[in-house]
């Protein structure tokens, strides 16, 4: 195996034996057939794209399949082995429709049986570029297109389809196989960048229309009396679900991690069983899960190999898989997925260990920043607010990001933190207080409503008549995983600048390609929270 894909990669250079995260060598190598047969089915369905034709097998293979590969979402080898067998059919259907010439690799092997699959597994993962820099671009490319796939699944559930989200995440795969130019693969990856920012205002857009726009909510994190079913991941729709059928069952619902911003939107506060966040950011689930007491039910990443004293009570669903976990299945015929299993084990169950108690204030999304739009522009105008500083990103479990707490508790009481993402649990407890009636953290939601602080930020430079450069705003982001990795193509594809990455830069990047976006676009590492700060609110802003 060789996976350098996440921010947590063994000795800053790459996974070689078994990942950080839990995946075992023989997963690791599974998953890259499955991205290596993607890009087969990509290059075999490249006439079918190019008449403008709609073939939703091929796209919903890709997109879940590339989904399954991101860090944290699926461990499990047989689902890798099932979806491979899968690749392989719907490849050779289309490259005898389309009578495909293309002989790569990816086109044309097939195994004889599943021991051959393993040992090609072997052969086909990122260290066959041989060139550094190429292989850099190419992988940058790769974990874009992952997390647009997996934001775009969650459009893609709502019934919200965009023709021009999965041409695009086919072409950039089939442009890793080709010949193509450090250049050409940069220019890619800033058309990565824009259709990111496509994937998440389509998501936006699935999101608010089907749960209404977040508003500003006092959450609470305590518990009740009754026993619960704990939700984590990132897909609402799989939430709302879960909420119609435990009307009534005396079972509480409760959120974890990413699911946390579930509880500004509108449609989910009618719900009385909708109770609150348990918890908090993805890597304490195992002693959080312990605590619960009830079934946890793992709709997205990032999933941690369960400890055995609660492995029972953990469900997957979506692209999450774990040997050994039960799954509940997909929709099918347009019904809605059954978690009556759930819903019957938690009555079984006590209710949940009390973690903490009080509330936290969430759901400052771009609708309803925008509705307080002129009091931000006043305190801005006077002074109140001096900067903002975007934190956004994802949390992880290395010591070293105890900065991004230290660095929100040390900035000047002049400033706002912008956050979206799980990044926001090491400082939204801190009780940082307000401006003038506005919170010193505004937690625009998930890491996808990264778009709402894109919104945000270009409405502020409108309205100062200056460019997003230009404003008192200055990027501190924490990355992890593959969707952070889309987030931050999609800022430079805006063309901000001056951003710091942390709490390492990507392993990914080779040192010719970092020169290169510190050139265009003068990234920076993350150093210590006084000189950090001292750059940031240095800037100078605008007037
Ligand atoms: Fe290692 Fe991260 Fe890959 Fe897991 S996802 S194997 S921790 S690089
Ligand atoms: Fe977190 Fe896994 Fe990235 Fe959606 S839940 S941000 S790490």
């Amino acid at each position: 195996m060789f996976c350098y894909q996440c921010e947590e990669t063994a000795k800053g250079k790459g996974c070689t034996v078994v990942g950080i995260c839990g995946k075992k060598a023989e997963v690791a190598d599974l998953q890259d057939m499955l991205r290596y047969l993607l890009k087969g089915i990509s290059i075999c369905n490249t006439k079918s794209r190019e008449a403008g034709e709609y073939n939703e097998e091929v796209d919903e293979l890709i997109m879940d399949g590339l989904f399954s590969t991101i860090t944290n979402a699926n461990f499990d080898k047989k689902f890798f082995i099932n979806k491979i067998h899968q690749a392989i059919k719907l490849r050779d259907k289309l490259r005898a429709k389309y009578s495909v010439e293309n002989t790569h690799d990816s086109v044309t092997w097939s195994p004889k049986n599943d021991n051959d699959i393993i040992k090609k597994s072997q052969e086909v993962g990122i260290l066959t570029t041989k060139d550094e820099d190429i292989r850099s671009l190419r992988e940058m490319l790769t974990f874009g297109v992952k997390g647009m796939s997996a934001y775009y699944h969650h459009a893609y559930v709502l019934g919200y389809k965009d023709k021009d989200i999965s041409n695009f995440i086919q072409e950039a795969l089939v442009a890793t196989t080709r010949n193509l130019s450090a250049d050409e693969l940069v220019t890619l990856n800033m058309k990565c960048g824009e259709m990111g920012i496509k994937t998440m205002a389509l998501l936006d857009k699935a999101n608010t229309s089907a749960y209404g726009n977040p508003e500003p909510t006092n959450v609470n994190i305590g518990v009740r009396n009754n026993p619960g079913i704990l939700i984590s991941g990132h897909d609402l729709k799989d939430l709302e679900e879960l909420l119609e059928q435990t009307q009534g069952k005396g079972i509480d619902v409760y959120t974890h991690g990413e699911m946390l911003p579930a509880n500004a939107y509108p449609k989910f506060k009618k719900y009385k069983n909708f109770v609150g966040n348990y918890g908090n950011s993805w890597w304490l689930q195992k002693e959080e899960f312990e605590k619960f007491n009830g079934p946890i039910l793992l709709t997205t990443n990032c999933l941690v190999p369960p400890k055995d004293s609660y492995k029972d009570r953990v469900y997957t669903t979506g692209v999450v898989g774990f040997e050994g976990l039960k799954h509940i299945p997909n929709r099918k015929n347009g019904k809605s997925k059954d978690f009556s299993e759930i819903i019957k084990h938690a009555k079984k169950t006590s209710p949940p260990e009390k973690l903490e108690d009080g509330k936290i204030t969430i759901g400052f999304a771009h609708n309803s920043v925008l509705g307080v739009a002129d009091k931000i522009i006043n305190a801005v105008k006077s002074g109140k607010i001096k900067r903002f500083i975007v934190m956004a990103g994802c949390d992880g479990r290395h010591k070293q990001r105890e900065y991004y707490t230290e660095f929100a508790r040390a900035l000047p009481r002049d400033t706002v933190i912008l956050t979206a993402g799980c990044a926001k649990y090491r400082y939204n407890k801190l009780g940082l207080g307000e401006i003038d009636g506005i919170p010193r953290v505004i937690d625009a939601g998930q890491c996808n409503d990264s778009y709402s602080l894109v919104v945000i930020a270009q409405k502020l430079a409108e309205v100062f008549g200056v460019s997003v450069n230009e404003l008192p705003i200055s990027f501190n982001i924490a990355w992890y995983e593959q969707k952070a990795v889309l987030v931050l193509l999609s800022l430079l594809s805006l063309g901000v600048k001056n951003i710091m990455l942390g709490p390492v830069l990507p392993a990914f990047v080779s040192p010719n390609i970092l020169n290169v976006l510190v050139e265009k676009f003068n990234i920076m590492p993350n150093t210590n929270i006084e000189d950090d700060i001292k750059k940031m609110v240095a800037e100078v802003p605008a007037s």
